[in-house]
């Protein structure tokens, strides 16, 4: 049992936290902003990878923050500084969606990366951000 746990832990050290797009809304549906990924999902939506695990974006700092939970104060709030709170972004413009339930919108952008990429304001908070190809 000890191995198993263990083994738990370090598998996720490695993916991140995969459930935890259950906990936000359109949690698997996050485009990528990344230029040349039009259509992409980018699955690591509190980290600065797309395939997540290794250090996490502003959103996934604040989403740690409030206990990976979606709140009210999550939502409302503008992780990324690009002008667009976190349930704009994420299709909970209203922030009334709970686990489980269907988003009253799409997603319309990604929480943690400030967009549009190539916006001189956002390179400060993008610095860490990894894009999958070398295209952004
Ligand atoms: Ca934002």
């Amino acid at each position: 049992m000890f191995l198993l746990i263990l083994c738990l832990v370090l598998t996720t050290g490695v993916l991140g936290f995969p459930w935890f797009r259950n906990d936000i809304p359109n949690g698997y549906k996050v485009p990528d902003p990344c230029t040349g990924q039009t259509g992409q999902i980018w699955e690591g939506v509190g980290h600065n990878q797309e395939p997540g695990g290794g250090p996490r974006n502003p959103f996934g700092l604040d989403f740690k923050t409030v206990g990976f939970k979606w709140t009210k104060e999550l939502c409302q709030k503008d992780s990324d500084k690009d002008g667009r709170t976190n349930g704009e972004e994420l299709g909970d413009p209203g922030c009334t969606w709970t686990k489980g339930g269907t988003p009253s919108a799409a997603a319309s952008g990604h929480p943690g990366i400030c967009e549009p990429m190539s916006n001189s304001s956002c390179v400060t908070v993008n610095k860490d951000i990894m894009c999958p190809s070398n295209t952004g």
